[in-house]
Order: C-alpha cells, then sequence, then structure tokens
C-alpha cells in the first residue's frame, strides 16, 4: 500500500515541534490505546534527548481492556517515563495528569515558576481534546479528522502549568507495512491518502483472525468466509448494498466497516498487543 505521509504542513509541524521541544519540561505523548506502538512517533524519541516524557494511551474506551493493561505493564517499564490511560468520556482519568507531570520534572516546583508541557501525537489521536478536558473549557479546535490542529497553541492551566497543543504529525517512512494499515484502519490518515478497499481488506481480515464473534454478531453472518474481499461482500449482501443488476456493492460495504470500527460499534478492539512485537517480550 502506498500512503502519501508527508504533506507539507506535516513537514512543517516537525520542525516546529523539534523547535518547540527545546523549552519544554515534560512532553506529554499521546498514543492511541488500540495501537500504541504503530501510533508513537520513532521521531519523539531522538527529538526530546532527556526531557522527561508522559505517555497517555488515549481512547482507550475503544481498547480492550486486558490488552490496555498489558501495554501499560510494558510500557511501564522504560526508563524516564510514565504511562497511564485515558478517555475523553472519563474526565475523571485526565485529572491525575498535570500531577503526574510534576512529579517528572521535579526540578520546576516552587513559586513562580510554570510547569512548561507540550502534547504531541499522531493526527486525530485526541490531543485538543485532552487539552480542552484540562482546561474544563472547549478551546481548542476538534474534530474527528486527521490535521485539524494546524498550528501550535499554548494555553494556561490554574495550576501553574502551561500545555502546549499541536499539530498531529506523521513520519515519512514506515518500516512496518503492518504499522500503516493500522493507522488507516483507526483514523490517523486522511482518506484521500490511502486506498479505502486495501483498508477494510487489512481490517475485516484483522477481525476475522482477532474478533471474529464480534464480527459474526455484528453483521448477522453465519459462517466467516476465508477471504477478506468475500467477507466484504457477505457485509454488503447482508446489508442491503446492491448495484443495479444485484452486485454487491463492496466499495460501500468498505466504507461502513472502516466508520463503524472507528466508532466501537464492533465493540472494543485493540490493533495491536505486546506480544505481536518480539522486541517487547520480557
Ligand atoms: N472514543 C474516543 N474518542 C476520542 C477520545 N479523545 C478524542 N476523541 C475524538 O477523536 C477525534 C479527534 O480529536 P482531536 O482532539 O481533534 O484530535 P487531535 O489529536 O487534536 O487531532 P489533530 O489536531 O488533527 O492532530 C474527535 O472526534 C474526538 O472527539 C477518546 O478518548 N475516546
Ligand atoms: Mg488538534
Amino acid at each position: 500500500m502506498t500512503i502519501n505521509w508527508f504533506p507539507g504542513h506535516m513537514n512543517k509541524a516537525r520542525r516546529e515541534l523539534a523547535e518547540a521541544l527545546r523549552r519544554i519540561d515534560v512532553v506529554i505523548e499521546l498514543v492511541d490505546a488500540r495501537l500504541p506502538r504503530s501510533s508513537r512517533n520513532p521521531m519523539l524519541e531522538e527529538l526530546r534527548g532527556e526531557t522527561p516524557c508522559l505517555t497517555l494511551l488515549n481512547k482507550s474506551d475503544l481498547a480492550d481492556p486486558a490488552t490496555n493493561r498489558a501495554w501499560l505493564e510494558v510500557l511501564d517499564r522504560v526508563g524516564d517515563r510514565a504511562a497511564i490511560e485515558i478517555s475523553a468520556d472519563r474526565p475523571a482519568s485526565v485529572r491525575g495528569v498535570p500531577g503526574r507531570c510534576r512529579k517528572l520534572a521535579p526540578h520546576r516546583r516552587g513559586p513562580g515558576k510554570t510547569l512548561r508541557c507540550i502534547v504531541v501525537g499522531i493526527p486525530n489521536v485526541g490531543k485538543s481534546t485532552l487539552i480542552n478536558t484540562l482546561l474544563g473549557r472547549h478551546i481548542a479546535r476538534v474534530a474527528d479528522r486527521p490535521a485539524v490542529t494546524q498550528h501550535q497553541q499554548r494555553f494556561h492551566l490554574d495550576s501553574g502549568i502551561s500545555l502546549a497543543d499541536t499539530p498531529g504529525v506523521l513520519w515519512p517512512k514506515l518500516a512496518d507495512q503492518q504499522g500503516a494499515y493500522r493507522l488507516a484502519a483507526s483514523g490517523a490518515i486522511r482518506e484521500t491518502a490511502f486506498d479505502v478497499m486495501d483498508v477494510a481488506v487489512f481490517a475485516v481480515g484483522f477481525l476475522a483472525a482477532r474478533y471474529a464473534e464480534p464480527l459474526r454478531k455484528r453483521y448477522k453472518l453465519d459462517l466467516l468466509a476465508s477471504e477478506p474481499l468475500d467477507l466484504l461482500e457477505s457485509i454488503g449482501r447482508k446489508r442491503g448494498f446492491l448495484r443495479r443488476g444485484g452486485v454487491v456493492d463492496v466499495e460501500r460495504a468498505a466504507e461502513t466497516l472502516l466508520r463503524e470500527l472507528r466508532a466501537g460499534e464492533l465493540g472494543r478492539v485493540s490493533f495491536e498487543r505486546p506480544e505481536d512485537f518480539c522486541d517487547l517480550q520480557s
């Protein structure tokens, strides 16, 4: 699959991120709980140097709870970072974020000192939503599509913390094609940059392998065909997506599957588990 990863503003965002990281006390890294590895920006480690990092598994409401726990265990093992799971529908899960940031930068405690934090992450992962929850107001612009925030913007919390919202950044090369498919299936990449059919074929094949029962139930399928394209065709047939002559509209089935998967209508789905990565085995 070829994905046009790096439109002009993404390039600019990378430069801005590198620049912004120089005056920062704590990096708040948002990853998508459904794909914590593939949604993590590999450039961040290189760019942040020794600045401590709080990793937040966001959209945890859409991911498998047991898999969320498994990821937190893995992420907790890594040196100067802390990790917690959060979701926008549970503001209480977000409340601990300022305290965690303070803990990571004890030298910035004291009267008159502002803790400077930056929120980074891939497009559409929920950075602006997190900032709004922390502020208790809808100030940062939010929408369910990638590349909504176009410029860095700084906000102040009452508790002496400043937060910078940043545009989502994807990286130019992706070594792992599976990762690219997961990102596209999760909604991190603009639909104009990939082939919907390709990604839906990946997604339905993945669901048949790991979430067969929810897939069967959602689309009222008796048996799951072994070929992903046949699966999409049975979904289209069940939904009555027929073209003239009774031919199934497989494209419409593909779009429907991706939309419903992203909205959580197939239940809580994690696209990757720690055991899928050999370097994460303990
Ligand atoms: N289910 C779920 N949806 C969320 C969560 N957090 C954010 N969203 C939704 O995800 C979409 C993107 O949220 P934004 O806050 O605009 O994401 P962003 O990271 O700022 O995106 P860019 O500015 O485009 O990089 C919106 O539809 C949010 O409502 C969450 O915890 N769970
Ligand atoms: Mg945003």
